[in-house]
């Protein structure tokens, strides 16, 4: 199964997405959106898995999610990727607002959590988003402004998923295999 690590998105920012991505299914074109309820904040890509690493890796993330803490975030603009040529994903970024570097810190772990479990390294950036749309094949779709959000919406990231990804007819779909709290083990203590 294709399998990938995401960060749940608070209510509230999802809220606001959905207004924003409402406006954007009536106005721009050549685009298909995901639907909502596959919103989400890819923490880790880890590809075609076999159900015995899959397993064996899952205390690993259990274990990470648990030892960080809950962060707030909010939206910032709109992007795309490729950020030159025709872009083939529409996105919009998230950003941490307390306390500091869990984010970052979070997809770190997670990294090195992965590697250490055989997976391939991942040699990307980090950059947190949630994609809104991908292009439809052959299209040259139309852009939207890329400026930052009117949106002042803050939330609490407190889950982690672990998604399967299946193809399917009109594009991929998410089924949510597993969530794993952040702070769990703190609370514990
Ligand atoms: O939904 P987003 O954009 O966060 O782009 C893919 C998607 O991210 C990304 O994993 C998420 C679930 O499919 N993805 C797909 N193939 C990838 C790869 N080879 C990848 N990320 C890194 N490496």
């Amino acid at each position: 199964v294709r399998l990938f690590l995401a960060a749940r998105l608070p209510e509230s920012l999802l809220k606001d997405l959905l207004v924003l991505r409402a406006d954007w299914v009536d106005t721009l074109g050549g685009w298909r959106f995901l639907p909502p309820e596959d919103l989400h904040v890819t923490l880790r890509f880890l590809g075609e898995t076999a159900s015995a690493p899959d397993l064996l890796a899952r205390p690993a993330w259990t274990r990470v999610v648990a030892e960080a803490r809950p962060f707030r975030c909010a939206l910032t603009r709109a992007g795309r990727f490729p950020e030159r040529g025709s872009a083939r994903v529409l996105w919009v970024g998230l950003e941490e607002r307390e306390p500091g570097a869990a984010l970052g810190d979070l997809a770190r772990r997670l990294e090195q959590a992965a590697r250490a479990h055989g997976f391939a390294p991942e040699e990307r950036p980090f950059h947190p988003h949630v994609t809104l749309a991908r292009a439809r094949r052959g299209a040259r779709p139309d852009l939207p402004p890329l400026e930052p959000l009117s949106s002042r919406g803050e939330g609490w990231v407190r889950e982690v998923v672990l998604f399967e990804s299946r193809v399917a007819p009109g594009g991929a779909r998410y089924t949510a295999l597993e969530t794993f709290p952040l702070g769990a083990s703190t609370l514990d203590a």
